[in-house]
């Protein structure tokens, strides 16, 4: 009795450290370090001799009360070491776990989980430096969200954060897994695409977008992000992964810059790229000697056709005959503070402009676009004063025209020194309406003559209820406030006049007229217009 006891004591012991030297095994196997390893051949060790030990006792007819005491041993020694064993597989997954995120970290952006730009380089290098006979193809896909520096600034950057995973959670669902997805920088996600000649990609991208037009949530409110794509495809658009993402970006703003979805790289367009460094140091020879030109595009007036409105829009030419847009330049502009002298430059020129068209009989409106740094400028309006005061222009003929999103960053502010302006009798007017998250109280509050709708409501306003019920409202809410309604970006008859018989004021946008240089300006006036402006002027 004795006897079996021991021997069945023995066997359990060793059955204990079988299943250490199974926990064992598995953990080298996840775990590849030699240190690990060094477990197997000790428990296997002392499983034979448990067997031997076992055998030993079942070949005895009579066990001592020794041989009994240390069958005991032997079955607390295997609990034992299962015990020990577990604590140390613990504390060896918690260390190896530990590694794997220190890894997952250096790789991966921690708001959305997704690869970032390090890892991003390394998998296009890996893909494309493959040493296989066939070459592997890929496309890179970049997505930037649009205006996403305004709406950090509106809301906070917390707030931006829940958007940027909102949106890259989306962006997830939509991405199939055999595609690598990675945040590339702040606002701007990147896709790598194998094989993109089995894809349709534009296809593709007007899905994900269509798909990514979904509504997020912040502050309980829904709002709608928009983005612009780029794409660039290897081998044929760049040798290294840095290059192929650049390429990918300069498609990415061409695309923005003129207001498409997306745009794939063409090669022609590099010799116009210049990168941010280049441009600003450009930019500050281009401001020493003022070298930028006034373009001027027609706003028509509904209710009073005779009496025209100019748009001035500034424009800068490289050497090279490369004419960089505003959106390209202001913002650098405004980072170095010289976006001031750039606006008292086209202030003078415009207000030149109204006095040498003035002593032609020619009396029309002229609209200047305000950065919202110079609601910073305390010189602007003594400046604006002495301007007209020596041109002597009517102060009606001109508007100053500021973004939502400039009034709402210092609204207080604002509203200081758009009162002050407007003393002189310069008409004030919202820029981009619809795109800045503004609050309509604060809006309210403002000074303002006018409201200009953002061609993104406007442009697709025949085909989108949504759009039409905002323009409408618009519309409804600005004449409340006593102010005109301008749409922007009206590039077809029909789309004109439909604004008209909903009530806009004013109509802008390439079918009415382009931007023009000022020779084309006057052509414009001297041909078609001059007539009705003398009448105007005489009446
Ligand atoms: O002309 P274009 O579509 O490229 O203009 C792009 C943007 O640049 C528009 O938002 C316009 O308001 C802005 N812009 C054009 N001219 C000026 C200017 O003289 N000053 C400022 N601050 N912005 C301008
Ligand atoms: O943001 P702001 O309203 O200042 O922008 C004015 C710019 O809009 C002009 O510089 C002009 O280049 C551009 N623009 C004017 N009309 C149209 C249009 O009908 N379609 C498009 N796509 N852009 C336009
Ligand atoms: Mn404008």
């Amino acid at each position: 009795m004795i006897k079996t006891l021991s021997i069945v004591l023995v066997i359990m012991g060793m059955f204990a450290l079988l299943s250490a030297l199974k926990s064992s095994i598995s953990l080298y196997q996840r775990d590849r370090r030699p240190s690990t390893f060094s477990f197997v051949p000790v428990v296997l060790g002392f499983i034979i001799g448990y067997i031997l030990y076992a055998a030993f006792l079942s070949m005895k007819p009579e066990i001592t009360f020794i041989e009994c005491v240390v069958a005991v041993i032997f079955f607390g020694g295997g609990i034992f070491c299962v015990m020990i064993f577990g604590v140390v597989s613990q504390s060896m997954e918690r260390i190896a776990f530990a590694e794997f995120q220190q890894r997952h970290n250096a790789s991966h952006d921690r708001l959305t989980g997704l690869p970032n730009r390090r890892f991003l380089l390394k998998t296009i290098t890996e893909q494309i430096t493959d040493d296989s006979t066939i070459q592997q193809k890929l496309a890179l896909i970049i997505i930037d969200i649009n205006n996403f520096n305004n709406l950090n600034e509106v809301f906070s950057h917390q707030k931006g954060d829940v958007l940027l995973a909102q949106f890259s959670t989306r962006l997830k669902e939509y991405v199939d897994d055999d595609i690598f997805l990675a945040r590339s920088s702040g606002n701007r996600f990147t896709l790598v695409l194998l094989n993109p000649e089995n894809t349709n990609i534009p296809a593709y991208i007007e899905g994900m977008q269509a798909y990514l037009d979904h509504p997020l949530t912040i502050n309980d409110h829904d709002m709608n992000l928009t983005n612009t794509a780029g794409v660039a495809l290897f081998p044929e658009h760049g040798s290294n992964a840095e290059e192929l993402l650049k390429r990918a970006e300069i498609s990415m703003y061409s695309a923005k810059r003129i207001q498409a979805p997306y745009a794939i790289y063409e090669p022609s367009r590099t010799s116009h790229f210049y990168d941010q460094t280049e441009l600003a140091a450009m930019l500050h020879n281009a401001i020493s000697t003022m070298d930028f030109e006034l373009y001027f595009q027609p706003v028509m007036n509904v209710q009073t056709p005779n009496q025209t409105t100019f748009e001035a829009l500034i424009r800068w030419t490289l050497n090279d005959g490369y004419i960089v847009r505003p959106d390209d330049f202001i913002p650098i502009a405004e980072q170095t503070n010289a976006i001031k002298q750039i606006t008292h430059w086209v202030l003078e020129t415009a207000i030149a402009q109204l006095a040498i068209w003035h002593s032609q009989g020619i009396f029309p409106q002229v609209q200047v676009n305000l950065s919202v740094k110079d609601l910073e400028d305390n010189n602007l309006e003594p400046y604006l004063k002495r301007l007209l005061k020596t041109y002597a222009i009517n102060p009606a003929q001109l508007t100053l025209e500021l973004t939502e999103t400039s009034m709402m960053q210092n609204p207080c502010k604002a509203r200081e020194v758009l009162e002050k302006i407007k003393k002189l009798g310069v008409s004030l007017s919202i820029d981009d309406f619809g795109t800045g998250f503004s609050s309509l109280s604060i809006l309210s509050n403002m000074p303002i003559d006018e409201i200009k709708i953002d061609r993104s409501f406007v442009t697709d306003l025949l085909y989108s209820s949504n759009h039409e019920a905002i323009v409408r409202s618009t519309i409804y809410l600005a004449h409340s406030l006593e102010c005109r309604v301008v749409a922007e970006g009206v590039e077809t008859e029909a789309l004109g006049q439909y604004l008209m018989s909903i009530g806009c004021d004013k109509i802008q946008g390439y079918w009415y007229g382009r931007p023009m240089t000022l020779a084309q300006t006057d052509a414009w006036l001297h041909e078609s217009h001059l007539v009705n402006f003398r009448v105007a002027s005489q009446n």
